[in-house]
Parts: structure tokens; C-alpha cells; sequence
């Protein structure tokens, strides 16, 4: 059954504002932003509401073996490839309820319009859904486009576990996911992948312009630390003779600022995570554990920063502490497609909406499907220029623009 969509802004503004405003109660922090973990109460929550609608917009609906969502709306061509159009839904603990969700929403109100315009394309359109790409639960990020283009494999996907030691699988089928469903897609099987995101900066908002469309995203790396000292008493122990994991953790820590500094302006260096072992008041930490998140528009400054934190791991590993560093994920520095790109903004002139180009200094899905299928990001302003947080906000009216534009290309890439 086709839901009669009305194709004018306002009723897509309308419609997107309630996706949102649902999505965003499926959080395991209510009044405190948005906290919907891989595979969580919450995920489930969001899944069933992704999959009610893209069956009600006359979509076929599937989950793979990671539990990403597709929409499909099959094409006229047989076997032809799919243009798909989506963003995740998982989020960072206390995020925004933009980050992820918009870009999905964005591609559900696309097939919707398909719909209300009985528009059947020669190549499929699927909405996508994609989970754990902050890797708030698991760790690394952009969990499942590396699963479906097969950078994270069968063995390392088994091997996933969360803070809790829960591994991945077992959490998949504790709410009802099958991880024998299909994993890998053939990159032949897509023919363009577009994503709406949130700028999660100021730049858009400061020139007041709604629409930017992506040339690059950055080069991410994580690293994870891991410091082993000696547990000892608070009380007895001299401070000569203590082996303290935090305290390593922290002279490493404290020196990153300058670091990336020494690697030019748009280098950035962030510890996000850092847990303490056996984190007791009158405890003597004896391991830590915490990330290095190395992100920077140039391979080389990611390469040098990386090198620099083996090198101060090298120079605290002595009197009876012990430094290890693990890589979770390294993406280099991507540049979105050119012709998407240039379809992208010619659209957005045809439809009359100011914009320019931007670059991300986030990561996104975009940049692990770059490698295997033709790529395009639209950014809609954020305000103040907050993201990752409970005061993160974007406009409806923003995603509704982005919506037509997405329509148009869409309607282009699938010779609709
Ligand atoms: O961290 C990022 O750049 C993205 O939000 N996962
Ligand atoms: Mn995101
Ligand atoms: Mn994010
Ligand atoms: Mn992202």
C-alpha cells in the first residue's frame, strides 16, 4: 500500500520532524541525549520503527548478518545494481539525535516520494540503515559498511566483544538478529551510495548557507593504549616506589594537544575513553585503558602522530610499567566521487538552494563505500556547531531540502 505523500516541503518537513522526534526516544538516557548502543533495547526499538516504515513507503525490507537494514525498491532492470541512500542509527553514549538518524530519515522520505510519484526506477533504490558506525559499543566505528564491503570479516566480527566481554554474535541473537544472514556484498550490486549527514561543525551555520556538498572526509585512526603498572595501598605505598598506570596514562595524555599542534591545523588528537583498573579510591591504578582518536586531511600527519604516541608508549614502558598500542581502525583520507559530487550541486542549483563545498572532519559510511561504489554527501548546518551531545540540532526544513535534492539525484542515478 502506498502512503500518499504530498510532495511539498512543509509536509516532508512535517514527516521528517516526527521520524526524528520518535527515533529520538529510543535512548537508554532519557533527558540526556541520545544513547542507543549496537544491538541494545534501544537499537531494537529504532529497528522495528525503521522497518514499519520502510515496509509502509513499499519497500522490500532485509537485515544482513551485521543487522543493517536495507529498503528496497526493486528497478524494472533485472539483477541491475542499487543506488542506495542512508546514513546509521546507532549513536555516541549522551549524543544528539541528528547524527546518523537524519541521514536515514533523509532516505526514507526519498522513497517516499518514489512512492507517491509511482515512480519505478530501472535500477533498485535501497534505503539503508546501517549499525555501529560511532563504535560507541564495540569499539573502531563504522562497524557495519566495513562489514558489507568485507573489510571487517566473518573472524573479525566473531572476535568482537564489548566492555562487558558480550560478544557481538551473542548480542545480535539475544534480540532476535540472525548473524548467519548473508555478510559481504559484492560491490557490484551498487551502483551509487549517497548519505545526508549533520556539517557537526560551524562552518554551514556561520555562512548561513543549508547545503553543503562534501568533496573529502578526513583520515580516522584509532589507537587503543593500554598501560600495566602495579596495583598497590593509597596509603602505604611510597611515591618513589609505585608503578601507577593512570598516572602514565595521564603524561601521555597531557602531551597530545602539542602533538597534534606539531602536525599542522587540521590534525586533531582526541582521548575519548579512558578506563581505570580496578578503579578504587585507595587503589594504586594498575592498568588503563584508553583511546586515541587521529584524525587529519593529510596521510601523513596521521602516520606521524601515530608514530609519535608508539614512540612515548616506548619512553614511559620502564620501572615495572608496561606500554601496549593497538590500531581499532585506520581509514586515509577520502575524496567523495566526482560526478556525484557535480550531480549533487547541479541538482541543488536546479532546486534554487544556496550552497558551497565543504569538507568533513568527521567520519562517516561514506568514506569505507568510497573504495567500492560511487559516493556522495550532502551536510545540513548544525547549530552553534555542537555534535555528540544532547544540545546537538539541526532544522527540519534543512533535511527537507536535502530530501528533494537526494529525490532529484536519486530519480537521476536510477533512471527513474
Ligand atoms: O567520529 C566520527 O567522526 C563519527 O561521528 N563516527
Ligand atoms: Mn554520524
Ligand atoms: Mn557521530
Ligand atoms: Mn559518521
Amino acid at each position: 500500500m502506498h502512503v500518499k505523500i504530498d510532495r511539498n516541503l512543509a509536509t516532508i518537513q512535517a514527516r521528517v520532524e516526527s521520524h526524528i522526534d520518535t527515533l529520538s526516544t529510543f535512548t537508554a538516557t532519557p533527558g540526556k541525549g541520545t544513547t542507543r548502543l549496537t544491538y541494545s533495547h534501544e537499537d531494537l526499538q529504532a529497528r522495528q520503527y525503521l522497518k514499519e516504515k520502510m515496509k509502509e513507503y513499499g519497500l522490500q525490507v532485509r537485515e544482513d548478518g551485521f543487522g543493517n537494514i536495507f529498503g528496497k525498491l526493486q528497478g524494472t532492470l533485472k539483477d541491475a545494481p542499487s543506488v542506495l541512500i542512508g546514513s546509521h542509527f546507532d549513536s555516541v553514549p549522551n549524543g544528539g539525535s541528528y547524527d546518523g538518524p537524519a541521514g536515514v530519515v533523509a532516505g526514507l522520505e526519498v522513497a517516499a516520494l518514489f512512492a507517491e510519484n509511482r515512480l519505478t526506477p530501472k535500477y533498485p533504490l535501497e534505503v539503508i540503515a546501517l549499525v555501529e558506525e560511532e563504535g560507541s559499543r564495540f569499539g573502531g566505528g563504522l562497524m557495519g559498511s566495513r562489514g558489507i564491503v568485507g573489510l571487517l570479516d566473518e573472524e573479525g566480527f566473531n572476535g568482537l566483544k564489548d566492555k562487558d566481554g558480550i560478544y557481538a554474535v551473542d548480542a545480535m541473537k539475544k534480540m532476535g538478529l540472525d548473524p548467519s544472514l548473508p555478510k559481504k556484498r559484492d560491490p557490484k550490486t551498487m551502483k551509487a551510495y549517497l548519505e545526508l549527514h549533520i556539517e557537526q561543525g560551524p562552518i554551514l551555520e556561520e555562512k548561513g548557507i543549508p547545503i553543503g556538498v562534501v568533496e573529502a572526509i578526513v583520515g580516522l585512526t584509532q589507537l587503543e593504549v593500554t598501560v600495566k603498572g602495579q596495583a598497590g595501598h593509597a596509603g602505604t605505598t611510597p611515591m618513589d616506589r609505585r608503578a601507577d598506570a593512570l598516572v602514565t596514562a595521564a603524561k601521555m595524555i597531557a602531551q597530545f594537544p602539542e602533538l597534534a599542534g606539531s602536525e599542522g591545523e587540521d590534525t586533531v588528537v582526541t582521548t575519548g575513553r579512558l578506563n581505570v583498573f580496578p578503579n578504587g579510591a585507595n587503589v594504586i591504578p594498575d592498568k588503563t585503558v584508553f583511546t586515541v582518536d587521529i584524525r587529519s586531511g593529510k596521510e601523513e600527519h596521521v602516520q606521524n602522530v601515530i608514530e609519535k604516541v608508539k614512540e612515548l608508549a616506548v619512553s614511559y614502558s620502564r620501572n615495572g610499567i608496561e606500554i601496549s598500542v593497538e590500531q581499532l581502525l585506520y581509514i586515509q583520507p577520502k575524496e567523495m566521487n566526482k560526478d556525484i559530487v557535480s550531480l549533487l550541486k547541479k541538482t541543488t542549483n536546479e532546486l534554487d538552494i544556496p550552497n558551497c563545498s565543504i569538507n568533513s572532519g568527521a567520519g562517516h559510511d561514506a568514506m569505507v563505500f568510497s573504495d567500492f561504489t560511487n559516493v556522495g554527501m550532502l551536510f545540513i548546518p548544525s547549530k552553534d556547531g555542537l555534535s555528540h551531545c544532547p544540545e546537538e540540532w539541526s532544522d527540519s526544513r534543512d533535511v527537507a531540502n536535502a530530501v528533494q535534492i537526494l529525490f532529484e539525484a536519486a530519480k537521476k542515478l536510477t533512471e527513474a
